[in-house]
C-alpha cells in the first residue's frame, strides 16, 4: 500500500511555503519517507536560512545547497547521499527558471543566452540529476519532475519555458526507457497554474487562474498538496507499473477544447 517508510527521498526546488516542492515534501514525509532537501544557494545565505526554518518540522536528514547549473554541486550532493544514506529511492525535480524578459512579448525575440539558461536550468538539470542518482538507486527508484501544459500547447507568454517543458517531457521518456531495466521509474506531473514565487513573477497569472476556475471541469485550480499527493502516489509501490508518463493534476483543464 501507500507506505514510504524506509525510503530515502531527495526533494529539490523548495524556495518557500508556496513552492510546489514544499507540498510534495510534506506529503512524502506524511507517508513516512526519510527526506533530503536541496536549495538554491545565494550570496547572503538568506534562502538557506528561510528554507532550513521551513523544513525543520519534516526533520530532513540531509540539507544541502545545490545550484543545478554547477556540476560540482550536483556531484557533491549525491556524494553526500551515498555517504549518509547508501541508497536513494526517490528524486523530486521541481525547479525551473527563465529570464523574466523571455516570458512576455515576442517569442522570436528570445536571446541565445536566455534560451540556453532556461533549458540548462529547467531541462538539462533533470538529466544531470538523474545521471547522478542512477548509481545510488540500487534497489530501483522513482523520479518525478514537474511540467506544464505550455510544453504541449501554446500558452501566451510561456514562450521559452514551453520549449524547456517540451524537452523535459521528452527527457522523461528517454530516461524511463534507459532506467526501466534497473526498475527506476521516471514520470512527470503536469500541474495546473498555482500561485507560487515563480508564477507570481508572471504578468497576468491571476487572470489565467480565473480562466481555469471558469473552464476546468472541477471549476477550480489545484493546490500544492494535491500535486504532493500525486507525486507520493507515483513514488509508491501503488504506481509500480507506471513509467514514462505525464500525469495531469490540473482539475481537468487539459481535456477542454474551449
Ligand atoms: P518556486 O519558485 O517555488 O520553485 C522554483 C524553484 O526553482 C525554486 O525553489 C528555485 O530556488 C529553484 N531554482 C531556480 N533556479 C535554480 C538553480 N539554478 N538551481 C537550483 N534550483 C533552482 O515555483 P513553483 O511554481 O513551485 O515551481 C516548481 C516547478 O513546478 C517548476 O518546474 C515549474 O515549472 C513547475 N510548475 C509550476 C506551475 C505553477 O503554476 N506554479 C505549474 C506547473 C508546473
Ligand atoms: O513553470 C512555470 C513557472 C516558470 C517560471 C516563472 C518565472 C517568473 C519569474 C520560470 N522562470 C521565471 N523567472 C522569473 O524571473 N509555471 C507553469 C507558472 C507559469 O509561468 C508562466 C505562466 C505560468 C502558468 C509564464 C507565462 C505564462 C504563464
Amino acid at each position: 500500500m501507500l507506505n514510504l517508510t524506509g525510503k530515502n527521498a531527495l526533494v529539490t526546488g523548495i524556495a518557500n511555503n508556496r513552492s510546489i516542492a514544499w507540498g510534495i515534501a510534506q506529503q512524502l514525509h506524511k507517508a513516512g519517507a526519510n527526506l533530503g532537501v536541496t536549495y538554491l544557494p545565494d550570496d547572503k545565505g538568506r534562502f538557506e536560512k528561510k528554507v532550513a526554518e521551513l523544513v525543520k518540522p519534516l526533520e530532513p536528514s540531509i540539507f544541502l545547497p545545490c545550484n543545478v547549473q554547477d556540476d560540482a554541486q550536483i556531484q557533491a550532493t549525491f556524494e553526500e547521499i551515498g555517504k549518509q544514506w547508501g541508497k536513494l529511492d526517490i528524486l523530486i525535480h521541481c525547479l525551473a527558471f527563465a529570464n523574466k524578459e523571455d516570458l512576455s512579448g515576442d517569442f522570436s525575440n528570445t536571446s541565445r543566452q536566455g534560451f540556453s539558461q532556461a533549458l540548462d536550468i529547467s531541462t538539462y538539470s533533470l538529466i544531470g540529476l538523474a545521471g547522478a542518482a542512477k548509481p545510488l538507486m540500487t534497489e530501483g527508484g522513482s523520479i518525478v519532475t514537474l511540467t506544464y501544459v505550455g510544453g504541449v500547447k501554446v500558452i501566451p507568454n510561456y514562450n521559452v519555458m514551453g520549449i524547456a517543458k517540451a524537452g523535459l517531457e521528452m527527457s522523461v521518456r528517454y530516461l524511463a526507457s534507459e532506467l526501466g531495466p534497473q526498475n527506476i521509474r521516471v514520470n512527470g506531473i503536469s500541474a495546473g497554474p498555482i500561485r507560487t514565487l515563480a508564477s507570481s513573477g508572471v504578468g497576468g497569472i491571476l487572470d489565467m487562474i480565473h480562466h481555469v476556475e471558469k473552464v476546468a471541469p472541477l471549476r477550480r485550480t489545484v493546490t500544492q498538496l494535491e500535486v504532493g499527493n500525486a507525486a507520493t502516489f507515483l513514488c509508491s509501490d501503488l504506481a509500480s507499473g507506471i513509467t514514462g508518463q505525464i500525469l495531469y493534476v490540473d482539475a481537468g483543464y487539459e481535456i477542454m477544447g474551449m
